[in-house]
């Protein structure tokens, strides 16, 4: 299986680790010099440029949050003049002001080199006619994705979001390979192929799948209905986009960071310090090489691992794990931690429930309660009452081992969820003050 760039990713650890910390020196001298905004927060902890000798001394520094950056809207964290920034884009943040990113030439390189990689890990070239059904525009997912595709020499198709029908008619015209989008997307369209008949008569092999959590019970039910490798990828605008790390095919096991851009740890949210290598908590990323909008210790609200074992494909990059959750997406419910992903991961273990569901969220008097909704396959529900109450039985029982609390269960007829073609919404949370995300 062919690796991108050899060199890179397959780097000595020790060697990386030296090219990492003389990055990461010029990087902190930078922002102290150029950005107040770094230079307070560093004169506030009393840190010099200088006390950055070393990757420990990373855990020296401050963090930044998404807050910092909406504080410094739009341009505040801009450390070249605008002359020298090419291209702008933002989050897809639905509350509050975006977190806004520039791009210089050079970082537009390197988007494009870090997408290559995982692109090429996940087995997908020239040989490839790849449809990219992200959104155009402020969002990075279709324009990081699109640019790494052009440079591996893959036949890019401009898809953007939307309009199922011709996205299926333009996958089956054009011979697509690969599709590229959020894996809730990717669920919509096979069930939109099914119904239309198209199941078999698509070229798909792979699946490029990114921008939102999902599970391995996810991936195979995506890989029966399309026939496909799905892989996974991952990245957030502030730190660049997609790119930041993604699967190879040989193991489909943790994707594989960008080391020699980015430096990633694992800190215990609640406490702020690092966790062990293995250990799961909140990813911290750190560019190395951005020029536009470099970024010290950004907060991802990400919960995952790190793996340093040696990986099958020959790449020494290290790994991190399928993202659970978000520590903002955690629901507390009767005091019980719940993640979406946990609900998502139960469903599908079930034949006769579709991977559409939808967690609502009420308070009943000083109570909490938790309804999940899940649409059941067309076959069972044209079937008999009894099969309906027997799968609600055995769903109710699995739910409350996994996530320790009661919950109640609505089996919707199919079709019935609405459908998303970006990101999925998972949670309606109808509580006091709850989020409705
Ligand atoms: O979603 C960038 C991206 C586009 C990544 C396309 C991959 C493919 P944002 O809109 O800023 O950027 O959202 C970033 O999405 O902090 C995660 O919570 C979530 N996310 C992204 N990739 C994954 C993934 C893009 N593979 C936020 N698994 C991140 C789980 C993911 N969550």
């Amino acid at each position: 299986m062919r690796i991108w760039n050899e060199e890179a990713e397959c780097q000595p650890r020790a060697e990386r680790a030296e090219e990492q910390t003389r990055n990461l020196e010029r990087l902190v001298n930078r922002v102290y010099d150029d950005l107040p905004y770094y230079r307070t927060k560093m004169d506030e902890a009393g840190l010099r440029p200088a006390h950055i000798r070393s990757l420990r001394d990373l855990s020296k520094l401050p963090f930044t949050t998404k807050e910092d950056m909406r504080a410094n809207y739009p341009y505040g964290l801009f450390a070249v003049p605008l002359c020298d920034v090419v291209r702008i884009h933002s989050s897809s943040g639905t509350t509050g002001r975006p977190t806004v990113v520039g791009y210089t030439r050079r970082d537009l390189e390197i988007w494009a080199e870090v997408c290559a990689r995982f692109i090429t890990a996940a087995g997908v070239g020239s040989d490839d006619v790849a449809q990219v059904s992200f959104g155009y525009g402020l969002f990075t997912g279709a324009f990081g994705l699109h640019y790494g595709l052009e440079r591996v020499g893959a036949t890019v198709v401009p898809a953007s979001s939307g309009n199922t029908a011709r996205q299926l008619l333009v996958m089956h015209d054009f011979g697509v390979t690969t599709l590229v989008c959020t894996p809730s997307y990717a669920c919509h369209l096979a069930e939109a192929a099914e119904q239309q008949g198209l199941a078999g008569k698509l070229k798909l092999r792979t699946g490029l799948f990114g921008a939102e959590s999902w599970t391995d019970q996810m991936r195979q039910d995506l890989e029966a209905k399309l026939g496909i490798a799905a892989t996974d990828n991952y990245g957030l605008s502030e730190v660049i986009g997609p790119g930041v790390a993604g699967e190879c095919l040989e193991a489909r096991n943790g994707m594989h960071i960008a080391e020699d851009h980015f430096l990633c740890e694992i800190i215990n949210p609640d406490t702020l310090e690092p966790v062990e290598m293995g250990e799961t908590g909140e990813l911290v990323i750190t560019t190395l090489t951005k020029e536009a909008v470099p970024i010290i210790r950004y907060r991802t609200r990400d919960i995952t691992r790190l793996d340093p074992e040696p990986c099958a494909c020959g790449r020494t990059t290290i790994k991190m794990h399928r993202v659970v959750g978000r520590s903002d997406d955690m629901l507390v419910v009767r005091g019980t931690n719940v993640f979406p992903s946990q609900v998502e991961s139960v469903l599908l273990e079930f034949e006769d429930t579709e991977p559409h569901y939808l967690i609502v969220l009420r308070r009943e008097g000083h109570l909490d309660t938790m309804e999940v909704q899940v649409e059941v396959s067309d076959a069972l529900f044209s079937d008999r009452m009894t099969d309906l109450r027997t799968l609600e039985r055995a769903l109710l029982d699995r739910l409350r081992s996994v996530l320790g609390i009661k919950v109640a269960l609505r089996l919707v007829e199919p079709q019935t969820l609405a459908r998303s073609e970006g990101k999925a919404k998972r949670v309606l949370d109808l509580r006091d003050g709850g989020a409705q995300s």
